[in-house]
């Protein structure tokens, strides 16, 4: 018997610590406020500790850690998109993202197996080439690849659809990868609180207080708090943070949901999408299939499960992947999207000083996790929007200056 299992019959208590320790009374007063323990609220707690000494950082959550869109998701990483401001702000997020186990001293099972994004027409194909190329000149691995390719790359597959919208080739990104999502809050938690951060789980913002125009402190269900700064991460319910200021988005929430079926044998070791078809596809390290369709069609502040989603799905699914229908569908889940209407987020200043907002991710914000926590810690440090996201600042509604970012994934184009 292990000494350590001995130990534990003998004194009847486990000697492991606690992932993070229970969180102590709330103070009076902390330099940031964070609203939301996701992970991007989580990343910002981090980085502000870790990269600006800002320690006096509250992370107040509603819920549990890891419980909203974090842990809702597909956990699909990749910077395949369209735009150069997309391309260079997710392709550094994935960079962060392949070190990030190490860095947080977790097994994310951070795990690359490359996407292939399936064109079912010519006018598709063109999309794929020429995301390709602004992927390539931003240094980003994505190529075109033509049907052999795709046959020879994804097992299983029929690429004539079951007769409809044959797949024609597809945006192949080397890169992309899949990452255990709760773990990356958990890590993230975990390495901000030993560096002096308070999290507070089951603790609701009821109210933002302001003096001339600038945040001076929250209201909670435990008591009222006075702050330098706050920070709103909270993805689905961002328009009731933002009522609280009287601050006008454009953001409209529509649930996005996915499932996993039973456990099969490995056979897919890539990522499949395809944008015409609403589908896509990984295979989890338990053999699992995880899968996802669109956003719902209509907007909704919930996140009910539908049969009607599952049936969709399926159907469609079974045109590219014919022997999954037979296999049964374990269970399902549904996330809050907050979509913006470019299909890139808001992030960073607002018109009311000191107030910093972190939204707009709809269906792709788990794998901006780690750029989203740097820059906004970078810019609350700074109390100006860091570089690599002026292009998705608050105001460029306003302004017509709107991103237009179609390598967005689940929504229609
Ligand atoms: O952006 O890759 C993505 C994605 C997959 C599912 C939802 N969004």
């Amino acid at each position: 018997m292990s000494w350590k299992l001995l130990k534990l019959g003998l004194l009847g208590t486990a000697g492991e610590p606690r992932f993070f320790p229970k969180a102590a009374p709330l103070r009076e007063h902390y330099d940031v406020v964070i609203i939301g323990g996701g992970g991007h609220g989580l990343a910002c707690a981090y980085y502000l500790a870790r990269d600006h000494g800002i320690t006096k950082v509250a992370v107040l959550e509603q819920n549990y850690l890891g419980g909203g869109n974090t842990g809702r998701n597909t956990t699909i990483v990749r910077s395949n998109y369209l735009t150069p401001e997309g391309v260079r702000f997710y392709d550094t997020s994935r960079r962060m993202f392949r070190d990030l186990s190490g860095e947080l001293e977790i097994n994310l099972f951070y795990s690359e197996r490359g996407h292939y994004t399936l064109a079912h027409s010519d006018e598709a194909m063109r999309t794929m080439r020429w995301r390709a190329e602004v992927n390539r000149h931003h240094g980003v691995d994505s190529e075109l690849v033509d049907r052999e390719a795709v046959a020879a790359g994804v097992p299983g597959i029929d690429l004539d659809c079951g007769g409809q919208q044959a797949v024609q080739g597809a945006l192949y990104h080397a890169p992309g990868a899949v990452v255990r999502h709760d773990a990356v809050a958990w890590g993230y938690a975990r390495a901000a609180v030993e560096r002096g951060v308070e999290i507070h789980q089951k603790t609701r913002v009821t109210g933002i207080r302001c003096e001339g125009g600038r945040v001076r402190g929250v209201s909670t269900d435990r008591g009222e708090i006075s702050c330098g700064a706050v920070v709103s991460a909270v993805a689905g319910s961002t328009p009731s943070v933002t009522d609280m200021l009287g601050l006008d988005t454009p953001i409209e929430i529509y649930p996005l949901q996915a499932c996993v079926t039973e456990p099969v044998k490995p056979f897919l070791d890539t990522i499949v999408v395809s944008g015409s078809l609403h589908v896509y596809v990984s295979q989890s390290s338990r053999g699992e299939l995880v899968m996802g369709a669109a956003v719902d069609p209509a907007v909704l502040h919930g996140t009910r499960s539908t049969f009607d989603f599952v049936e969709g799905l399926a159907d469609r699914l079974i045109d590219l992947f014919p022997f999954v229908g037979r296999l049964r569908v374990l269970r399902q889940w549904a996330g809050m999207a907050d979509l913006t209407p470019d299909f890139a987020p808001i992030m960073g200043t607002t018109p009311v000083q000191d107030f910093y907002l972190d939204a707009g991710w709809g269906t792709w914000g788990f794998k901006a996790t780690p750029v989203a926590g740097w820059t906004m810690a970078a810019t609350v440090a700074a109390g100006r929007n860091h570089e690599l996201i002026t292009p998705f600042g608050f105001e460029r509604f306003r302004d017509f200056a709107l991103v237009g970012e179609k390598g967005a994934a689940s929504v229609g184009h």
